[in-house]
């Protein structure tokens, strides 16, 4: 199962509460008062972590709790504090803030995309379309986008203080104490946007995941039937130099796409980090395709999905060249689009690939784009919209 998108409910841990103690000794009548002080509640604390892929560990359990610290104890001993509870999250998750459910009978449907039915391989099919944009007009709260990156999501309380801090001339004897503080709670929506170098765009069987297979080690499903890709796969392509490139395969887009049909467009998201945006396109016209409809389409749906997407540095792929018409059809679009920058492949039979492995870092390192080596930190200042 591949989670991409989860609420959670998190409590850091309570304060201990302070000890009301006196000090007894066998020659010390009335000894003073020596209750010690509670420990700190653990913090819960998110770590960006490059091994964990999707946050598929919290669906089954969507709440997080830290412990509490323990109480004081006599004989001035400080209760033991809670440890952090540290919940590894994947590179490009974004944390929102999120309101409380409402346990109403039909505002629990409301809020059950969330959850997901638990049957949907992914929960992107589960958000309806006017859910699809909930969180791009917020701010978020962190955005964790590098290895070991931790963000304090809810910090434990403090602990309370024992009876032998209120000991005083007058009161030699306080049976005063103060309970630890709580710790800070609260729902929460955690988004995952990959971040990859490029992100390959295209309709359903244009053949994306065929070209991410032959570019990088990665081995996306391929198959001759519509979204066979439900969620982003990333491949990392080696370039000479021990240069390297993080290419996402993302699902099949399609006309209309923003009115959710097909799998919708939330999946845009996965690309909204890539650098470089790789239109796909079946060159050949199979099924009935027309590729230069396809990229005035596919470029209508990123626009919709957001314009500042579209403004984002693209290329074109033209697949399929080993097919009957590839030929013309290339030739037809090179005259309808003479400065886009177009490389045309062969998927299936690796023609072009080498060429497009040049250009690929050409383009990832040329001005405009940034012009640093690949890493994932060169990424972060992208916008998270
Ligand atoms: N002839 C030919 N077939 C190809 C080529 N590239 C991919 N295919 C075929 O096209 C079909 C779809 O390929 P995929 O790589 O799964 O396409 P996709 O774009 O990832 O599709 P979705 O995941 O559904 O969006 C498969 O049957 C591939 O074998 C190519 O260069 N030439
Ligand atoms: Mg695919």
């Amino acid at each position: 199962m591949f989670v991409d998108r989860i609420k959670i409910f998190s409590k850091a841990g309570d304060g201990g509460r302070g000890s009301v103690s006196f000090r007894r000794e066998k020659f010390v009548p009335r000894g003073g008062p020596d209750g010690g002080d509670g420990g700190r509640g653990g913090d819960v604390v998110l770590e960006a972590d490059e091994h964990t892929d999707n946050l598929a560990n919290l669906f089954y359990e969507p709440i997080i709790k830290a412990k509490s610290g323990a109480h004081g104890q006599g004989k001035k001993k400080h209760g033991r504090s809670a440890p952090p509870k540290i919940v590894k999250v994947p590179l490009g998750t974004v944390v929102y803030r999120a309101e409380a459910p409402v346990r109403s009978a039909d505002s629990m449907e409301e809020h059950s995309e969330f959850q997901g039915n638990g049957n949907s391989e992914t929960l992107l099919e589960a958000l309806p379309a006017d859910r699809a944009q909930v969180s791009l007009d917020r701010e978020p709260l962190a955005d964790l986008t590098s290895h070991r990156q931790q963000f304090i999501l809810c910090q434990g309380g403090e602990g309370g203080k024992g009876n032998v801090h209120f000991k005083s001339s007058r009161n030699r004897a306080p049976r005063e104490y103060t309970e630890g503080d709580p710790g800070e709670e609260g729902h929460f929506l955690f988004e995952l946007r990959t971040i990859a170098d490029a992100g390959l765009i295209g309709y359903p069987n244009a053949g994306k995941s065929t070209l991410l297979g032959r570019i990088s080690a990665a081995h996306p499903k391929v198959a001759a039937y519509p979204f066979t890709t439900l969620h982003p796969i990333i491949g990392i392509v080696d370039f000479p130099g021990y240069q390297r490139a993080t290419v996402a395969d993302i699902p099949g887009l399609i006309e209309g796409a923003h009115q959710n049909v097909g799998l919708g467009h939330d999946f845009l998201r996965h690309i909204t980090r890539c650098r470089l945006l790789l239109f796909v396109l079946d060159i050949a016209g199979s099924e009935g395709r027309s590729p230069i409809e396809d990229l005035q389409h596919l470029r209508r749906e990123i626009d919709l999905y957001d314009p500042k997407l579209s403004k984002r540095p693209w290329r074109i792929v033209a697949n399929k060249t080993d097919l009957a018409s590839a030929e013309e059809n290339l030739r037809a679009f090179r005259r309808r689009f003479p400065d886009v920058e177009t490389v045309a492949v062969s998927a299936a039979t690796g023609e072009g690939i080498e060429l497009l492995k040049e250009q690929l870092a050409r383009w990832l390192t040329d001005p405009p784009l940034i012009a640093t080596r690949h890493s994932y930190e060169s990424n972060v200042n992208l916008p998270c919209e």
